[in-house]
C-alpha cells in the first residue's frame, strides 16, 4: 500500500505527479490548510509537523517532498534519476533542492495574501520584498530554460517534477509575461499525461481564489 497525504494545489502535487510518472496510483487522504484537518491527532500521528506531503511507503512515512522525489527516483525511477557518478549528478541535486528556494517564498506570500484571517494584518512592505525576492530567484531558472527544454540538459527528470507546483504557484505573485521561458516550461510540464492524471486525481486547487495577487497599497 502506498498512501499519500495531500492538499490539492500544494507541494504534495510533486509526489502525486512523481508517482503518476512511475505508473503508481496511491491511496489519497485529502486535507485543507486552515480548516484544522492538518492538526488532528490522526494526522499528527502520521506527520507530527502537521504538513503535507506525507507518503506512507515501504513500511515508513516520508515527510519531505524533495527527499520523497529522490527516494522514488532511486527506488523506482532510474530514468528520472541521476545516480552518484552521473555527469549530471551535481546539477540534479542542486536544481532539485532549489525548488524549495522558490517554494518557501511562495509560501510566505501565501501566508500574507491568502491565509491571514484579516487583510489588515498584511504587511505591504513584506509582500513587496517577497515578490521582488521571488522574481530574483526565478531569474536563474528563466536563463536555464531559455537554453533547454528541461532543468537538466539530458532531459526530463525528477528535478522537473519539483517545479510543477512551484512555477504555477509563483505566477500568482509575479507576472508570467516577465518569464516567457518559464511560462513555456510550465506548459510543457502540464502537457505530460502523468501531470494531467495527477492533477485530475488530486482535485481542484483549494488554496488560491484569484489568478493574481497584486502587492497591496501601503
Ligand atoms: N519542505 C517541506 C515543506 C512542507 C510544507 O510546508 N507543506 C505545506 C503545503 S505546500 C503545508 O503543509 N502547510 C501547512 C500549513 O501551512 O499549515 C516539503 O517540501 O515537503
Amino acid at each position: 500500500m502506498i498512501r499519500l497525504h495531500a492538499v490539492p494545489g500544494s507541494r504534495s502535487f510533486r509526489v502525486h505527479w512523481m508517482l503518476a510518472e512511475l505508473g503508481i496510483e496511491p491511496e489519497i487522504e485529502t486535507y485543507r490548510i486552515g480548516d484544522g484537518s492538518l492538526g488532528t491527532e490522526d494526522f499528527r500521528a502520521v506527520n507530527p509537523a502537521g504538513r503535507v506531503p506525507a507518503l506512507e511507503i515501504d513500511g515508513m512515512t516520508l515527510i519531505e517532498s524533495g527527499a520523497i522525489v529522490e527516494y522514488l527516483c532511486e527506488t523506482r525511477g532510474a530514468a528520472l534519476w541521476r545516480a552518484p557518478g552521473d555527469a549530471e549528478r551535481a546539477d540534479w541535486l542542486q536544481w532539485l533542492h532549489y525548488a524549495e528556494t522558490v517554494a518557501v517564498l511562495v509560501q510566505n506570500l501565501n501566508l500574507q495574501q491568502v491565509f491571514l484571517p484579516d487583510p489588515s494584518m498584511r504587511s505591504p512592505t513584506v509582500i513587496g520584498m517577497e515578490v521582488r525576492r521571488l522574481a530574483t530567484v526565478l531569474k536563474p531558472l528563466e536563463a536555464r530554460l531559455g537554453r533547454q527544454d528541461y532543468m537538466l540538459a539530458g532531459g526530463f527528470s525528477g528535478v522537473d517534477v519539483m517545479y510543477g507546483f512551484a512555477i504555477e504557484a509563483a505566477f500568482h505573485y509575479v507576472h508570467r509575461d516577465r518569464f516567457p521561458a518559464l511560462q513555456a516550461y510550465a506548459a510543457r510540464l502540464a502537457d505530460r499525461p502523468a501531470y494531467q492524471a495527477a492533477l485530475s486525481a488530486q482535485g481542484p486547487d483549494t488554496i488560491y481564489e484569484k489568478d493574481f495577487y497584486e502587492v497591496p497599497d501601503g
